[in-house]
């Protein structure tokens, strides 16, 4: 147990202005792009549902790939380094290493040019191609390039992580690392990792298909490269919540973490497990042997263990900590955890989702199942309560203490108060949307389709009350959007100024952790040798016995 005058110490420690400034500068961007993706969310919600038409100078394809490009590649990946910046200024004494500011702010500028790239050719209507970028369908190769800069800054904000690691463990030689900066590094390892077939695909393939230069592309090595980025993706998406779950909640709660090795042992999981396993987005892909995708769903099926982990230590966290405060009983403790604080109640939510969001992933991960539910909105339901509900309910819920942190501003009582009925508003919008979706989904419903009836087909006529049900929910989900950008607005330029705690938890007594978690080089080595067991061989086939290749696509 800390002293009363070290923990105030610890609980007090500020991030000073070079590190707030940064991560600041990649939040603000963030929420900038998920204000635009909410509203073309809501856009394309009604029109699927038939309830709205759009101006013949927008097209839906258009405004769908808007929408997955900024909320899945833009909000996602600028909240996460911001995010980590910040965390791993606080919990390393305050500021972050001089490489690494810098290092920070030249991927922030890269990342920022190869935003407005992808947006421009977006809203140009040059690459309407969806935020998956499927071959054959070819944007323009600006679009291509875009994305590449925008992976690149991130590479260089991870370079900067890095650099502000090594120099703690260069200054503290011997000693276990703050656990909010492992489980960043661990994080940004992985994105280090997944990125790179993609790159492969864009530089080798998409790059130079777009301007011509080959005239046609591989479109299997394309979509498994894809995938090979594609999975791990929506980890880099999910960990940093996590990393919010195992060290902010137990502090906003009252209590301590779980277990400090228990936490870095489910973040080495996932780097090892979550990457080798792209075939199950392709279960019906022809070209693949049903032997490879079998070995890749058996890898998907390891990477559910540390999101089971990560769901015990967290009942664990909140069973203690209740009947810590006096909760009695079975249930007793349920009580005393704080319902009216947006900084847990945000991310609790987006526990619950979480647990069938992750029931739906070992469905999809069922061959046979997957073969009912592939390419139909089911898996369109599947990822909003993922991502846009367990990963974004955490964000908000983090972004309602970090803002006012980093801004030197107060989370006032009305914010907090706004804070929960944009959580109510998030919750009912999803909960309906995501329900219409999986519903639609077991009845065949195609994803990425605009509104159609089909020639007035009887059955698809039937889907059109829940597609109408699904663009309420969509509507919701805009109205909750705007009301967390207003409440963000105000706590970063109008709250009164003062002081936001930026919660980092304790461990309940000294826990030392293996000295091997450690060993970067030992887990890279095993990821390598998953990796080449999991995808040398087929992607060798892929290019020895090539399709015939196609030539570029504009189906919009
Ligand atoms: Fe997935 C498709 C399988 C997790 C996102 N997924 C997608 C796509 C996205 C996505 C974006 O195997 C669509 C891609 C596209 O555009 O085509 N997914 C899985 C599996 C998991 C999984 C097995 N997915 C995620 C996460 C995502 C995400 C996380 C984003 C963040 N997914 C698939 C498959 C497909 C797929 C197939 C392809 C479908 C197709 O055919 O196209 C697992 O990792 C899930 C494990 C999770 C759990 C839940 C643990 C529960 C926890 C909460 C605890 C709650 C507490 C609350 C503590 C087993 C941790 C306390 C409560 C009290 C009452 C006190």
């Amino acid at each position: 147990m800390l002293s009363q005058k070290a923990d105030h110490i610890a609980y007090t420690t500020r991030i000073d202005r070079a590190a707030a400034r940064l991560s600041l500068a990649y939040i603000l961007v963030a929420f900038s792009a998920f204000g635009i993706a909410a509203l073309f969310g809501m856009l394309q919600g009604m029109v699927r549902g038939g309830l709205f038409e759009l101006p013949g100078w927008l097209n839906y394809y258009q405004i769908l790939t808007a929408h997955g490009v900024l909320m899945g590649l833009v909000f996602t990946t600028y909240f996460i380094i911001g995010f980590f910046f910040s965390g791993i200024a606080r919990t390393t004494g305050g500021s972050l290493h001089g490489t690494a500011l810098r290092l920070g702010w030249i991927g922030f500028v890269t990342m920022v040019i190869g935003t407005v790239m992808d947006v421009v050719t977006i809203l140009s209507g040059d690459a309407s191609v969806l935020y998956t970028f499927y071959a054959p369908m070819k944007a323009s190769p600006y679009f291509y390039i875009g994305t590449a800069l925008l992976v690149v800054g991130s590479w260089l904000a991870g370079y900067g992580m890095f650099a502000s690691y090594a120099k703690w463990r260069r200054e503290h030689k011997g000693e276990r690392s703050p656990l909010f900066v492992y489980l960043a590094v661990a994080t940004m390892i992985l994105w280090q990792v997944c990125t790179i077939p993609v790159a492969v695909e864009v530089l080798f393939q998409l790059i130079p298909w777009s301007f011509g230069w080959t005239p046609t592309i591989n479109v299997l090595l394309s979509r498994t490269l894809f995938w090979f980025f594609g999975h791990p993706l929506v980890y880099f998406w999910l960990m940093p919540a996590y990393a919010a779950w195992y060290v902010c909640i137990p502090r906003i709660i009252g209590g301590k973490i779980f277990s400090d090795t228990l936490s870095r042992v489910a973040f080495i999981l996932f780097l090892l497990f979550s990457i080798p396993v792209g075939f199950h987005h392709q279960l019906m892909e022809p070209g693949i042997s049903p032997a490879w995708k079998m070995v890749h769903v058996v890898l998907t099926l390891a990477v559910v263990l540390p999101s089971l982990m990560t769901a015990f230590s967290m009942f664990a966290v909140f069973e203690t900590t209740g009947r810590a405060k006096g909760g009695k009983g079975l249930y007793g403790w349920f009580k005393h955890l704080p319902w009216t604080d947006v900084r847990f109640f945000a991310p609790f939510v987006g526990m619950l989702f979480f647990i069938p969001a992750g029931t739906g992933g070992i469905i999809n991960t069922s061959n046979q199942m997957n073969a009912v539910v592939h390419n139909t909105i089911w898996v369109t339901g599947h990822f909003h309560i993922t991502v846009g509900a367990a990963v974004a309910m955490t964000f908000f819920g983090v972004a309602y203490w970090l803002v006012p942190a980093l801004t030197g501003r107060k989370l006032t009582a009305t914010a907090n108060r706004m804070g929960m009925v944009q959580t109510v508003f998030w919750t009912v919008g999803m909960g309906i949307m995501s329900l219409a979706m999986h519903t639609m989904g077991l009845q065949g419903v195609p994803r990425r389709t605009a509104y159609t009836t089909y020639m007035d087909n009887p059955e698809a006529l039937n889907w059109i009350p829940w597609q109408r049900v699904m663009g309420m929910g969509g509507g919701l989900l805009f109205v909750s959007a705007i009301l967390l950008i207003a409440i963000l607005i105000y706590l970063a330029f109008f709250a009164p100024k003062g002081y936001t705690e930026y919660p980092i938890g304790e461990t309940d007594g000294e826990q030392a952790a293996p000295a091997l978690l450690e060993r970067w080089t030992v887990w890279l080595s095993v990821l390598a040798v998953l990796c080449v067991l999991a995808y040398a061989y087929p992607i060798m086939e892929q290019i020895q016995h090539a399709p015939p290749g196609s030539p570029g696509i504009r189906t919009w």
